[in-house]
């Protein structure tokens, strides 16, 4: 069986790659962070064959230890302060778990090795933040850097360092530099989730406002499942390299909520959403559209769930959550 180790087993995308990875027939093994980490048990209960292993990004001795214990064959960093507002707030701890905490991964890697004739395979979660006040569109493997935020800068500094590890000390490492990605699982602070959830509760009659910030940027959202498969596909391939993940579509917040609220049969959704300074950022990533070209003819990788099927997906996921909260029975 072979072994893979996954950094954020917590988050959205850690759980859908260790269901992918489980159904491959891997032994799954999940880096968990801190004392008492409440999501544990989460894991226990949601995915009962992941391994739960006990280390941090912060903590170079704790990984080298980790990966000493699960030799593993391949390693999915998905560990990060991957909330771009939190970001501007904690940047030191951004730069350090998101940016510094590559670097201690790959070094571990290097330390630990695996053996001559199968070397660990490695896979960094970069980000279309990365490309951020963005230099041409659509967004390739060739499109500069322009980060906006301290999330893009530490990003920049781990996706650089994982093609320098690569270059220098001959590492089978990739970078999936991903667009934005969501599903039922997406944490509650981020806009799509913020935005099922509350249609789900104001159609159930249970809150009243939903209050965002910019409704202008444009992100090119796809569906997590189908991204998690990139990221396995990566790491099969012959020879290690870096590709653009995306769905080549791009939708404004406002457009989102519109469609969000009309499929909960709400066609006004003026009335309910209220915007405050407080959900700006200081510097915005305006539009994000990438051109997954190199992912479809390489890896033969496709998005199977569109944008229409993904807002409906996840304001059903909170209507049937909502109302089950609440006691409320569904027609
Ligand atoms: P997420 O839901 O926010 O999950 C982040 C994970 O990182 C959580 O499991 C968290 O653990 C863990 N983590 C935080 N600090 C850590 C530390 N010091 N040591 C070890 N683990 C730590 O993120 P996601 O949406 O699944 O994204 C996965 C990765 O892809 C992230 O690196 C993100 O930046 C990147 N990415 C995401 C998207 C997207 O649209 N979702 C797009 C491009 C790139 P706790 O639960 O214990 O806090
Ligand atoms: O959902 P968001 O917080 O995602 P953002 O900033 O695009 O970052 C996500 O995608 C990145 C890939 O490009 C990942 F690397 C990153 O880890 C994360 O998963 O915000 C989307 C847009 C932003 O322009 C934001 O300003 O929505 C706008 N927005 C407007 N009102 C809001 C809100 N965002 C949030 N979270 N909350 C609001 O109330």
């Amino acid at each position: 069986m072979r072994r893979a180790l996954i950094t954020g087993i917590t988050g959205q995308d850690g759980q859908y790659l260790a269901e992918l990875l489980h159904e491959q027939q891997y032994e799954v093994f999940g880096l968990v962070k801190g004392q008492n980490n409440p999501r544990i048990d989460m894991i226990r209960t949601e995915y009962p064959f992941v391994e739960i292993v006990e280390g941090d990004l912060q903590d170079l001795s704790s990984l080298v230890g980790v990966l000493e214990q699960v030799q593993p064959d391949e390693v999915y960093n998905l560990g990060a302060i991957s909330f771009v507002a939190l970001s501007f707030k904690q940047a030191e701890l951004t730069a350090n778990v998101t940016g510094l905490g590559v670097l201690r991964l790959l070094d571990a890697v290097r330390m630990v090795g695996g053996s001559q004739n199968n070397p660990i395979r490695f896979y960094q979660a970069s980000s279309s933040e990365m490309f951020g006040k963005v230099r041409q569109s659509p967004q390739t493997e060739d499109t500069p850097f322009y980060p906006r935020s301290p999330y893009g800068v530490a990003k920049v500094f781990g996706h650089d360092i994982t093609v320098n590890y690569r270059d220098s000390y001959g590492l089978y490492a990739c970078s999936g530099i991903l667009f934005n990605h969501e599903s039922p699982r997406r944490g509650m602070e981020f806009v799509t989730r913020k935005v099922t959830n509350a249609v789900a509760r104001i159609k159930l009659g249970l809150q009243e406002k939903l209050v965002l910030g910019n409704l202008d940027p444009r992100r090119d959202w796809g569906f997590a499942g189908d991204y998690v498969r990139a990221m396995w596909q990566m790491l099969q391939q012959d020879e290690p390299q870096d590709y653009v993940v995306a769905t080549g579509r791009t939708h404004s917040v406002r457009n989102f909520v519109d469609l969000a609220f009309k499929h909960a049969g709400l066609d006004d959704w003026e009335r309910f959403v209220q915007q405050d300074p407080r959900f700006f950022r200081p510097a915005e990533v305006d539009l994000l559209v990438g051109d997954a070209t190199k992912a479809h003819t390489e890896l033969g990788w496709k998005p199977e769930v569109g944008f229409e099927d993904l807002v409906a997906m996840m304001v059903d996921h909170d209507l049937r959550l909502e109302a089950k909260k609440a006691g409320i029975s569904l027609p």
